[in-house]
């Protein structure tokens, strides 16, 4: 049992001796998925929140070549710009980072309340950030620089306690002849992977994991070029230098540590085992001076309890400039996070998913005899409801002011007065503490819709599925490489074919029902049907734009019904097309708004 902290060990005593218990965070982690495997996935589970680094010589050019600007992904922007070789080697001659303070970036790491950060040591451009034998095309020999910044920034960052790792392009080399995915100077056909994993990727590899020091982490990205067994060699060879540095999944073919989910990709539902949900705090990894648009000090707190509570953790980009400094607003609003952090860090390190499902007013965390509620939208009557919660409470309070909270228990639900919060706050947690075991996270809890909040959404992860449905995930972009994950029920297509949502309406009345979807030209204008509280609601659906990958998948929200809810009961929503034939739409989320 890996209770070895003091806390955890007076939690278990009492829960002991009272013959009851909660569970431990072994139980709650399932550590058969991978903790017991790998005993280094301690630090990292309880981590929980990460910082990623993406600087090169795409940090100089930032966003434009050649009077032309570049959107999205600007560490994409060599092969964005197909920008050949010989003239792309040239931006190394300018690139003279000379503001990169380390001890002030890894400050800052550490008042952000960051517990891990991960650099680009070479990222698809191929040029290398370190000091390298391996290669004249790095920054101390190709550039004005001369330094090595990666030797600081590791001193710095393990100075301040904070696991240090480096993001590694192992097959994506843009600079090499051999290396993949650049088209526009070499031909592919012609590439000798294996030479270039020799020469290159595994020699700067050695160099990485043997001169800096004790590597957190070795972040690999987009595999490619090697099979299974050579995976598996690669692995094995380079573990042996730093046996504790946890490998990221991207190395291929599973055999890394903890899963990374795609890019901007947070799961719905709690997942087990080690895993990490990357972001941008802007639209783009490398620095775009053109690129404004910063996730807030709230979205960011709202991110991370969001990740915390489906068990992962969230490794956040910034994407310093070419000179060296880190953008002004992700100073900012980073430090502002660290301020919440600070008071509420409790609810979010070494925790794991709440074991309450999504409600309307936020989120849950655990600890053993703990669920952290992650309150974002306060209900307008200040009643917080858990419903269907098998736990005996004992004591609930507000995590920051520690003031006790009434509650009371009806039936299998337990209400919460809140006080009255600060009216721009991000997220005010409220501890619930209690005895007994949970069982564990349960999808069938009907979702709840309650007028005290203006929107209640459903999220197509909910729906049960008759027929040929389908829940997926899909993926398209924004801006170039900027990839979001949304979830839907696809494959309505004949009238077999439905999607059921159990709803939980607490307060009786007037609501609103849309549809949020996506629909192809083929799609639009055909008829469907949404049973409601007994009654049908035909309708025609709307037509967006044709789902494709690289376009934005626009989604619009359908009014189909008003109704009454006499009582506050459970009640099912089953949407099915009238037609056979083609998809109905993509089916994002059923939103309910109570009518005042
Ligand atoms: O192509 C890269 C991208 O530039 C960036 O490094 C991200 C970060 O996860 N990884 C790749 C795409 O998944």
């Amino acid at each position: 049992m890996r209770t070895t902290n003091y806390f955890l060990t007076i939690v278990l005593f009492f829960a002991c001796t009272l013959s009851i218990h909660a569970q431990t965070m072994d139980e709650m982690w399932d550590s058969s998925v991978s903790g017991k495997a790998n005993p280094n996935l301690k630090w990292f589970k309880e981590a929980k929140f990460g910082m990623f680094i993406h600087w090169g010589l795409y940090a100089k050019l930032a966003g434009e070549w050649k009077g032309k600007r570049y959107y999205g992904s600007g560490e994409w922007i060599m092969s964005q710009a197909r920008i050949p070789v010989a003239e792309y080697k040239e931006v190394a001659k300018t690139f003279n980072p000379i503001k990169f303070n380390a001890d002030e970036w890894a400050q800052l790491a550490k008042d952000a309340g960051i517990k891990y950060m991960v650099i680009t040591a070479k990222h698809h451009e191929g040029f290398s950030m370190f000091d390298t034998k391996v290669s004249d095309f790095d920054i101390v020999d190709a550039t004005p620089y001369k330094k090595d910044p990666m030797k600081a920034l590791a001193e710095a960052t393990r100075k301040r306690g904070i696991q240090f790792g480096f993001y590694y392009s192992q097959f994506q080399d843009w600079y090499e002849p051999n290396g993949g995915k650049n088209s526009w100077d070499f031909d592919e056909t012609k590439k000798d992977y294996q030479k270039y994993y020799r020469e290159k990727a595994i020699p700067q590899l050695k160099e990485l994991l043997g001169n800096y020091g004790p590597l957190g982490i070795v972040w690999f990205d987009t595999p490619g070029g090697m099979t299974k067994e050579q995976t598996l060699n690669f692995v094995n060879d380079l573990r042996v230098l730093q046996p504790k540095s946890l490998f990221s999944s991207r190395v291929g073919h599973g055999l890394g540590d903890y899963r990374d989910f795609g890019d901007s990709e947070v799961p719905d539902t709690p997942i087990k085992g080690a895993w990490e949900s990357i972001y941008t705090h802007n639209d783009s990894w490398g620095y775009i001076k053109h690129d404004m648009n910063f996730k807030t000090p709230a979205e960011i707190i709202r991110l991370l309890a969001n990740v915390a509570s489906k068990g992962g953790n969230l490794m956040l980009n910034v994407g310093p400039d070419g000179e060296g400094n880190i953008p002004e607003y992700s100073v900012k609003f980073l430090k502002e996070t660290g301020k919440w952090l600070d008071k509420n860090g409790e609810s979010i390190y070494g925790s794991t998913y709440g074991l309450i499902p999504a409600q309307p007013w936020g989120v849950s965390t655990s600890k053993p005899g703990k669920q952290y509620l992650h309150v974002m939208r306060r209900p307008l009557d200040g009643k917080l409801l858990i419903p269907d919660f098998k736990g005996k409470v004992a004591k609930v309070y507000n995590l920051v002011s520690q003031q006790q909270l009434s509650w009371k228990n009806t039936g299998k639900d337990i209400w919460i007065d809140l006080p009255v919060f600060e009216a721009d706050a991000a997220n005010t947690v409220v501890v619930v503490e209690y005895s007994g075991k949970i069982d564990d996270y349960d999808l069938k809890v009907p979702i709840t819709v309650s007028g005290q909040y203006p929107e209640n959404i459903v999220g197509a992860t909910y729906a049960r599925l008759k027929g040929n449905a389908k829940i997926q995930s899909l993926t398209y972009s924004h801006y170039y490489g900027d990839w979001k994950h949304t979830v839907c029920v696809t494959d309505i297509k004949s009238n077999n074919d439905e999607a059921d949502f159990a709803i939980r309406v607490t307060e009786p009345g007037v609501y609103k029902i849309a549809l949020e979807y996506s629909c192809a030209p083929e799609s639009a204008k055909q008829e469907g049907s949404m049973t409601v509280n007994g009654q049908e609601f035909l309708f025609r659906t709307l037509r967006t734009s044709d789902f494709d990958k690289k376009a934005p998948l626009p989604f619009i929200k359908h009014v189909i019904a008003t109704t009454t809810f006499s009582k506050a009961a459970d009640y099912q929503i089953s949407i099915r097309p009238l037609q056979n034939g083609i998809e109905l739409f993509k089916l994002k989320s059923v939103i309910l708004e109570p009518v005042k």
